[in-house]
Formats: C-alpha cells, sequence, structure tokens
C-alpha cells in the first residue's frame, strides 16, 4: 500500500495522476499547507523539504519526496510508463526535468509575484511571466509531430500536465494574447486530459 501526503495543488496532481495510471491501491492524507500542516515533525519526517507531495511505500517502509522523484519511484515499481532502454529513459528523462526544474518553478513564481507578493514588482513579475511563455513555446515547438512528450505516453506527460493545463489557463486569463497560438500545446493537453486515470486523478484531490 503506497501512502500520499498531498495538496490539491499541480505538484500534488502529478502523483494521484500517477497512481490511479498504475493502478497501485493507496491511501490519500491531506496536508493543509495553507494552515501550515507541512511543517509539522511527523510530515517533516517523510519529506525534510516540508513540500507536498511524498510518498510512503508501506511494503518497504521506503519514503519518496519530490514529485520527479515519487513519478520515477513509482515507474520502476511497476515497470510501467517509463522505457527500458537507456536512450528512450534519457528523453523521458530530459523533460519530466525540464518541467520539475524549469516549468513549474517559473510558472509558480510568476503566480506569487503577480497574486501573492504584498508588492507588485513589475521586473519580476515579467521575468517569470516572460520565462514561463518561452517554456510552453518550448514544448509547443517540441509536440508540432508527436502525440506524447517522448514517444510513448509516459512519466513526461504526467509531470507536464498539471503545470501546462493550468498554467495554459492561468496566464490566458491574464495575458491570452500572448499564448493564443500553442496549437501542438493544447492539443497534447486535451489528449491527456481525456484520459480516465488523469480525470480521476484531479477529481479524488478535489475533496482535499
Ligand atoms: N520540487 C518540489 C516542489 C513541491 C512544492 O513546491 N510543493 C508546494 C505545493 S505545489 C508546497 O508544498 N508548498 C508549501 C510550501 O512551500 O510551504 C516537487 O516537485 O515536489
Amino acid at each position: 500500500m503506497i501512502e500520499l501526503y498531498t495538496a490539491n495543488t499541480p505538484n500534488g496532481q502529478k502523483a494521484s495522476i500517477m497512481l490511479e495510471e498504475i493502478g497501485l491501491p493507496y491511501q490519500l492524507f491531506t496536508i493543509n499547507i495553507a494552515k501550515g500542516e507541512q511543517h509539522a515533525e511527523a510530515f517533516l519526517a517523510i519529506n525534510p523539504n516540508g513540500k507536498i507531495p511524498a510518498i510512503v511505500d508501506r511494503d518497504s517502509n521506503q519514503r519518496v519526496f519530490e514529485s520527479g522523484a515519487i513519478l520515477v519511484y513509482l515507474a520502476e515499481k511497476v515497470g510501467k510508463l517509463l522505457p527500458v532502454q537507456v536512450k528512450d529513459r534519457a528523453e523521458v528523462f530530459s523533460w519530466t526535468f525540464w518541467q520539475v526544474g524549469g516549468l513549474g518553478p517559473m510558472i509558480g513564481q510568476w503566480g506569487h509575484f503577480s497574486q501573492s507578493a504584498p508588492e507588485k514588482l513589475p521586473y519580476a513579475i515579467n521575468r517569470y511571466l516572460d520565462e514561463s511563455i518561452r517554456l510552453l513555446n518550448v514544448l509547443d515547438c517540441h509536440l508540432q509531430d508527436k502525440t506524447f512528450i517522448a514517444g510513448d505516453y509516459s512519466i513526461a506527460d504526467i509531470a507536464n500536465y498539471p503545470w501546462v493545463s493550468g498554467g495554459l489557463s492561468f496566464i490566458r486569463n491574464a495575458h491570452a494574447d500572448r499564448v493564443e497560438n500553442l496549437t501542438a500545446l493544447e492539443r497534447w493537453v486535451k489528449i491527456v486530459g481525456e484520459r480516465t486515470a488523469v480525470a480521476k486523478g484531479l477529481e479524488v484531490l478535489k475533496s482535499l
């Protein structure tokens, strides 16, 4: 049994989508990040970095934190959604870590500086917005002649989906003209969003 410690955020959604895709039984534990539960001692024992998502695999009592590491761990545990060949894995890892280290943090920082920061700093807001849009264009360009990001549907698609679908609508609300030509990306969002496991992985978090 996998214990999933999470909240309804894009990083949290990656883990629940993955668990739905691979069909392993799991138990959800809510970490209310607005109330600071990510800093509780019991949770820091699972993720010393104090962020969701994190899992504990009760088959081996292994903890795993960082959404990218969780995707790789679960894919390797069940032998799904991650190719076996080194060359094919490299492409999946490239786009998975591109998301974890780039797209997610850039959109996240744009959200922070444009919505949450007490002081509206145009330099910070524009820097993160421009970089988010540049990254969305990189993925749009890559997807011109592909159905999925790296060969067959994989953890690279799962890592990117919540941030691309959420990020696109978030940016569209404020700057529609800057994301209107990302047609390959929109097509990919539709295909991935129609998967039963993706819909279920999003749904299970809605009550948290
Ligand atoms: N690099 C981490 C980022 C995780 C992350 O930023 N989680 C956010 C929610 S999406 C969080 O826990 N925020 C609470 C906080 O920063 O205190 C990952 O990919 O898992």
